[in-house]
């Protein structure tokens, strides 16, 4: 079905799943991705040994201090021309991300150009690293801070965004002068392949030697190599709780650094002074855009009881227009999920919610026939619920939208909304300023992202990506988020003839 995209990605060898640059090679077991498409193999990867580990740290090492080396400006040059490359392959990749993922390829194509819009910033970034001058309060003393190179960046990726993720870390990473290493998801490598090609591609026109980009294939047992290793001086993990949970214990038993990306469970609060048309477009792309598989969902919508009823009306005739099926037509609205592991998730939460006492206002279910062959296909639920209800509480990556009323002010709305254990992205629809400036006050959202008249999901580069509590705390992407890429060093320069101590203490010899 994309042959023609992965001749243009130049993925043909036999031995992928590892590789220091252009080359490949992989011991490991072999494992198979299969789309969720159309449930045919796509191809057949090495995943990476132990030994292909070590190579590819063996190589990392030997380049970290040669990439270091290169001003920042000029590795932000290979950076840029990495960006090209992407624009020039925009439609191939973007493709390839829709039919390995399941996304919908115009959800593929805006993730690529995440990945472009991410690079120009890394650029701009590269002759922007800046550090604070302070006045010292010594005589002929000079105070200054700058930011050097980490050395080894881990990046460990999920498969809901198999190549933007990876983007906004490897280039950040890049322009701070560090060498990266990539474990992209085991359901997605072949994106993650084509991603090396094209960066080991622009590394090898500027001369530049293996092992500043590398790339290593495997599950769980690959991840925890990384996360104990002395030798990678930063982690920067994007996925589940659980796995963070499990990453920022063993990385911090090290006294290392994370950086962490993990679950969401995001809201739209809709009071009284919503704009219900907006709302209702808001809700319906946060809920169902991407089967409802990005960390940036909208899993709840909290509705007060004047414009409930109103609300659960549009969002049901909404849902009645939803196209389900090949992601690649776009006539489709909602495409499969990941894996028949993910629909078993998804049937159990269906589960779980009635069993709660919960009310199905969209029924589920997987779909059948022709087009559905994967059996990944699954139709967009509604339900009504309780905020406290375990399974409300409980991230599940699949499209299912809980209804939950409030009534009172938008004090209330936002207790609600802020009591759930993760804390990564939310909004509130509303023209009244007094709600508005209260929802973005410190009496708010706990989240990480707080947005008015916009939906959870779909953030810019921009800004500084993340959030609080389980979500773990990280920033990626935007704004200074570079500096967690760097290690910090105050600097004191001393240009007198004499020795005088800080804090006026005396100490004569
Ligand atoms: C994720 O799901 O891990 O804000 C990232 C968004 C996207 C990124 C999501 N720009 O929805």
């Amino acid at each position: 079905m994309i042959r023609k995209e992965l001749k243009s990605l130049n993925i043909a060898s036999t031995k992928e799943g590892t590789s220091t640059g252009q080359h490949w090679f992989g011991e490991g077991e072999i494992l198979t991705s299969s789309s969720p498409v159309d449930g045919k193999d796509l191809k057949r990867v090495f995943s990476s040994s132990k030994q292909d580990y070590e190579q590819v740290l063996e190589k990392a090492i030997a380049a970290k201090g040669i990439w270091s080396s290169i001003p920042a400006p000029k590795r932000g040059e290979i950076v840029r021309q990495f960006g090209d490359r992407l624009r020039a392959q925009k439609s191939a990749l973007g493709k390839l991300v829709s039919y390995e993922m399941g996304k919908s390829y115009q959800e593929g194509l805006g993730e690529v150009q995440e990945m472009i819009d991410i690079c120009d910033f890394a650029v701009g970034q590269s002759r922007q690293l800046y550090g604070f001058t302070m006045h010292s309060e010594r005589p002929a003393h000079r105070m200054y801070e700058q930011y050097h190179p980490l050395g080894i960046v881990g990046i460990i990726s999920a498969f809901n965004f198999p190549v933007a993720v990876w983007a906004w870390n490897a280039a950040l990473a890049l322009v701070c002068g560090n060498v990266i290493i990539w474990k992209g998801s085991e359901k997605t490598p072949v994106c993650s392949i084509a991603c090396q090609m094209i960066l080991a591609e622009v590394l090898a026109d500027n001369d530049l030697p293996e092992g500043i980009s590398s790339i290593c294939t495997g599950g769980a047992e690959l991840g925890r190599w990384m996360a104990a290793d002395k030798r990678i001086d930063l982690v920067s993990a994007t996925g589940s709780t659980r796995m963070g949970k499990e990453v920022a214990s063993t990385v911090a038993a090290r006294l290392g650094k994370s950086l962490l990306e993990l679950g969401g469970n995001n809201a739209i609060i809709v009071t009284p002074h919503a704009d219900l048309k907006m709302t209702t477009m808001a809700a319906v792309f946060g809920a169902v855009g991407t089967a409802g598989q990005r960390c940036t969902s909208t899993r709840r919508l909290i509705v007060h009881n004047d414009v409930y009823d109103q609300v659960r009306t549009a969002l049901i005739d909404a849902y009645g227009q939803l196209k389900i099926g090949d992601p690649l037509d776009v006539e489709n609205h909602v495409g499969p999920l990941i894996d028949r592991q993910a629909v078993d998730n998804y049937l159990a939460a269906l589960e779980d919610i009635e069993s709660e006492g919960g009310r199905l206002l969209v029924a589920g279910g997987v779909l059948q026939g022709k087009g559905y062959e994967s059996k990944c296909y699954v139709k967009p639920v509604i339900a009504e619920a309780e905020n406290y209800y375990r399974i409300v509480q409980t991230e599940t990556f699949a499209p299912i939208l809980y209804l939950i009323r409030y009534e009172g002010t938008i004090a209330d709305a936002i207790a609600l909304q802020n009591d759930v254990a993760q804390g990564l992205s939310s909004a509130v629809m509303t023209n009244n300023l007094h709600e508005a400036e209260h929802f973005l006050s410190h009496r708010g959202s706990d989240c990480g992202i707080a947005n008015v008249n916009i939906g959870t999901s779909g953030a810019e580069i921009g800004g500084a990506f993340g959030g609080e509590k389980e979500t773990g705390g990280g920033r990626e992407s935007g704004s200074d988020a570079w500096k967690a890429y760097m290690r910090r060093q105050t600097n004191t320069i001393n240009y007198s003839d004499s020795i005088p101590l800080a804090q006026g203490i005396t100490f004569n010899l």
